[in-house]
């Protein structure tokens, strides 16, 4: 495995990169807002967005925690998912840590979320932690993990999970996951 946290052992810290993916519009965004905003820290997020509030490019935010003696900043960023920008996206998940995979839950949109997760699949190596998302379970006709599963080519360690961006719905539960995943893989 090749390991891509960057540690300073001068300044004792390390530094780590989470990227939140999916197809247009899964909520990638105002999942990133409500993490931040739930440390109390939204006005730490720098957005590139187009006139009309969509993603241009990418979000970007650093959290830091201690641990024992050390700081750890996680700096954490959204691809747009617009596919007239999909050139951005790998510049985005250049040297990342963990992705959490931002599905859109609802049922007709099945297809943009494979499509998704295929071009992630092909932009990242295997052994990247990866948790999935399934955004918006909110709403009605919501698509159960048991049936997305069967059309997600996800290896063991990837862990699922039903989230709402917008009411907070497992959005702190999705990135203490990452975190285990990025600081405990084997
Ligand atoms: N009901 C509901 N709506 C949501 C949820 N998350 C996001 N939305 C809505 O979905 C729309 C898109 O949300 P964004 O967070 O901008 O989506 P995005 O994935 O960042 O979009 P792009 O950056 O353009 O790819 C907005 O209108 C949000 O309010 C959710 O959990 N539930
Ligand atoms: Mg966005």
């Amino acid at each position: 495995m090749v390991i891509t946290l960057i540690i300073d052992r001068k300044n004792r810290k390390i530094k780590t990169k989470i990227v939140y993916y999916g197809p247009a519009m899964s909520g990638k965004t105002t999942t990133v807002r409500t993490l931040f905003r739930l440390f109390n820290l939204e006005n730490r997020i720098k957005s590139l967005e187009t006139s009309t509030g969509r993603t241009l490019f990418f979000d970007f935010g650093n959290l830091t925690f201690k641990a024992a003696e050390w700081i750890i900043e996680v700096n954490v960023w959204t691809a747009t998912g617009q596919n007239y920008y999909i050139e951005t996206r790998p510049t985005v998940l250049r040297g990342v840590d963990g992705v959490i995979f931002v599905a859109d839950g609802q049922r007709n949109l099945l297809e943009e979320n494979l499509r998704s997760w295929k071009e992630l699949k092909n932009l990242l190596r295997d052994d990247i932690p990866v948790v999935f998302c399934l955004n918006k379970c909110d709403l009605k006709d919501i698509i159960s993990i048991e049936e997305i599963k069967r059309y997600i080519d996800a290896n063991n360690d990837t862990c699922f999970l039903k989230t709402s961006a917008i009411s907070g719905i497992n959005v702190l539960e999705a990135f203490r996951l990452l975190m285990k995943k990025i600081f405990y893989k084997k």
